[in-house]
């Protein structure tokens, strides 16, 4: 599959719910801030594009990807937002951190997922190297910070639509 099939197109078949009252958590990582931040400019702008105020998305920053974990965790369970973005880039390096930060911080948002009414979607891009990661942060294939967005929308709206039929 080509690269840019991964883009949103993937994943808006069952179309994009309304958003406006929705509230965002986003953490980001300042480990390679030049891709991170831009992931977070795609992932506030779509966002805002289906409905949610700007005054209902709280961002917050921490170190690197391995701290999306504990900051992930505690935004989850703070009773302030009902879905939270994790944003990282990890990028491999001539060392085996890249294979321990990214299965670490992979894990530990998939645990939380586990134990958690609110969702966190996993926004860590893990490239080979850093061209990859700007392709996939505002470059050719697009931005992954709107394919945030929209699971973050389509997850809250799971939920409330799950809580309704039980
Ligand atoms: C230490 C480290 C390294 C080498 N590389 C990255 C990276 O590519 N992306 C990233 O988000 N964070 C990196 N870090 C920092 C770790 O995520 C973490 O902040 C430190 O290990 C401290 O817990």
């Amino acid at each position: 599959m080509a690269s840019s099939m991964y883009n949103t197109e993937n994943i808006v078949s069952n179309g994009i719910p309304e958003a406006s009252g929705m509230r965002i958590g986003i953490v980001v990582s300042e480990w390679n801030d030049n891709i991170t931040s831009d992931l977070q400019k795609g992932a506030v702008e779509t966002l805002q594009k289906f409905g949610v105020s700007a005054g209902d998305i709280m961002i917050e920053h921490v170190p690197g990807s391995f701290e999306l974990i504990y900051a992930s965790a505690q935004l989850a369970k703070s009773g302030l937002v009902d879905a939270v973005i994790a944003i990282g880039c990890v990028i491999r390096g001539d060392t085996p951190h890249f294979d321990y930060i990214s299965s670490g911080v992979t894990q530990g948002i998939a645990a939380i997922n586990q134990q958690s009414d609110v969702p966190v979607v996993f926004g860590v891009l893990t490239t080979n190297n850093l061209q990859q990661a700007e392709e996939r942060s505002g470059g050719i294939i697009g931005n992954k910070g709107d394919e945030f967005a929209i699971t973050a929308i389509k997850m809250i709206d799971f939920y409330r639509n799950l809580r309704k039929k039980m």
